[in-house]
């Protein structure tokens, strides 16, 4: 192709290309939205399997960490969609490319824009697997070259070239147009994500009295077989034991419930299609679906999730009341032949631990009386009590029974993150009154349970009792945060204030200081307060 690059149209073709290229990933974008059939999305998770932890290990690694320190909350994630994108516009590129070259070559211009439209929509199909985005792939980068070739002058086109100078601005309008349309087009549909439409036929299935009592607990979330209290009965009990304290979050999250991925555009699973099968060392294998775990009897249970990569005073602690089926009643008929299961899920997550914990756990498929929110799972996730929230696997499809340990995705990438959670007491609000500061944030230690907040106005030389929220239902695995609160006196001037939480068997939230990776943040929360 030297012979194009002297007379200096190739350059034309290339910005042409680029910009085919662009506008084909917008335009699967426009008919996929945020959901793994944009074609970007599947080459975002291979590059999140395959990149070195060392660099990208998204939520928790160190590329993060340093977008933290200037206030970018997902920079390992941030960089890993935009090389996705790059990448994505080259592949489409390139195809272009060849189709004008292919055109340029049989002397018919035209030629190249059915073949750019077929052999990049070819390609969206084999990366993503959908249809439609791939024909919006196709259609839109066909497009910017029609363009190209009609902008283009005709003594450029005597010179042999298929795409002139004046069509790079052809190409670039052309492109910008796609780009606002297909951004539009792709975000509209795309927020309410698809869980209402795929957990309407489903939760029609629930047997049940509904459980709701007026408030918000409706969804696809029944009431649990025992009659016990419905989800709205124990929401309200949850804002009613929540201290009224502004800044402080109250005892269940809600929207405000953190969110931790290790891919960049999450499962879209329909209820429909979900799944769960148990395999490997079993004598039973079997395989449940939403419609099956759904009307076996269900529970209501408050559970408090913490990621191992939670700063000592972070946020990435929440509390939901989940509803779903114990794991147990599962694979009490299995005939278990392994100690270890590794639980995987449609992102390609995996994670390993002894399958002891999951005599506790639970598989939801409800949060606070609505079903799972996509972003939290859905259709269907594991919950195990007291362990960090990494092996509580999203949008679980199996269960692996393995007969020795195995190492998940994070512990792939040096973390501990499969064992009980540590003790931490949060300081969340300083609040100064008149006459008062108030101090308060929440406790939790996993199943150990919190037994007692004790707080320090003079740096940690004396201790004082915090007053703390009611237990949210201890008889159901008692892995529950609590809120604690403590009012004093100021001291004038500058003071230090010290939290440290004490856990249900009496063992002191260790003082030792470390960060979060790999085992979990220890040390005790400190404040200075003027
Ligand atoms: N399938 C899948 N499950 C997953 C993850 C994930 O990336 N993929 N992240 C894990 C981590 S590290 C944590 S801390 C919790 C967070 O759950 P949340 O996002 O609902 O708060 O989910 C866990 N389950
Ligand atoms: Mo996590």
């Amino acid at each position: 192709m030297s012979h194009v690059s002297t007379d200096g149209s190739f350059a034309p073709a290339i910005v042409t290309a680029v910009f085919a290229g662009i506008a084909g990933i917008v335009g699967s974008y426009a008919l996929a939205g945020y959901t793994p059939s944009f074609v970007v999305a599947p080459i975002t998770a291979v590059l999140a399997q395959n990149v070195p932890a060392a660099l990208l290990t998204f939520a928790k690694g160190p590329l993060t960490q340093f977008g933290q320190a200037f206030g970018i909350e997902h920079l390992g994630q941030q960089v890993n969609l935009l090389l996705a994108l790059a990448i994505g516009t080259g592949l489409f590129a390139c195809l272009t490319l060849a189709a004008l070259a292919t055109g340029r070559q049989l002397g018919t211009a035209t030629l190249s824009i059915g073949l750019t439209g077929v052999l990049v929509a070819l390609a969206t199909v084999i990366v993503a697997g959908a249809i439609v985005p791939a024909l919006g792939a196709g259609v839109a980068s066909a497009l910017v070259v029609a363009i190209a070739i009609a902008t283009t002058t005709g003594t450029e086109r005597q010179a042999g070239v298929s795409t002139g100078r004046r069509s790079m601005l052809g190409s670039l309008a052309g492109t910008l147009g796609i780009g606002v349309l297909g951004y539009t087009l792709g975000s509209s549909g795309e927020a309410g994500d698809s869980v209402a439409a795929s957990t309407g036929a489903a939760g029609g299935s629930n047997t049940g009295g509904g459980g709701s009592d007026g408030t918000n607990a409706s969804g696809g979330a029944n009431a649990s077989s025992g009659g016990g209290p419905s989800a709205g009965q124990l929401l309200s009990k949850a804002e009613s034991a929540s201290f009224g304290i502004s800044g402080l979050e109250g005892l269940v999250s809600g929207e405000d419930f953190y969110e931790v991925d290790t891919a960049n555009v999450n499962p879209d699973v329909n209820a429909n299609d979900w799944s769960l099968s148990l395999t490997g060392a079993v004598g039973n294998e079997r395989t449940v679906d939403y419609d099956q775990l759904t009307s076996m009897a269900s529970e209501l249970r408050f559970m408090t999730l913490r990621c191992v990569s939670d700063p000592l005073n972070g946020d990435k602690m929440g509390n939901a009341l989940w509803e779903g089926v114990p794991v147990r009643k599962l694979l009490d008929t299995a005939n278990l032949q392994g100690k270890y299961v590794m639980a995987r899920s449609d992102d390609g997550y995996f994670e390993e631990f002894p399958v002891e914990a999951l005599t506790t756990g639970m598989l939801a498929y409800g949060k606070d009386g609505n079903p799972l929110p996509r972003k939290h799972g859905h259709p269907v996730r594991l919950l195990v009590p007291g362990h960090w929230g990494e092996i509580n696997v999203k949008w679980i499809d199996e269960l692996e029974i393995l007969n020795r340990p195995a190492k998940g995705f994070w512990e792939k990438r040096g973390w501990h993150g499969t064992g009980p959670a540590n003790t931490v007491a949060k300081l969340y609000a300083t609040n100064k009154g008149d006459d008062e500061i108030t101090v308060a944030g929440h406790a939790n230690a996993g199943t150990r349970g919190i037994r007692k907040v004790e707080v320090s106005t003079d740096g940690g030389s004396s201790w004082n009792e915090a007053r703390l929220s009611d237990v949210l239902e201890p008889n159901l695995g008692g892995d529950v945060w609590r809120q604690w609160a403590y009012s004093y006196e100021p001291p004038g001037g500058k003071h230090e204030v010290v939290v440290r939480a004490i856990d249900g068997s009496g063992t002191t939230q260790p003082k030792k200081n470390s960060g979060p990776y790999p085992r979990g943040a220890s040390g005790w929360v400190s404040k200075t307060v003027e």
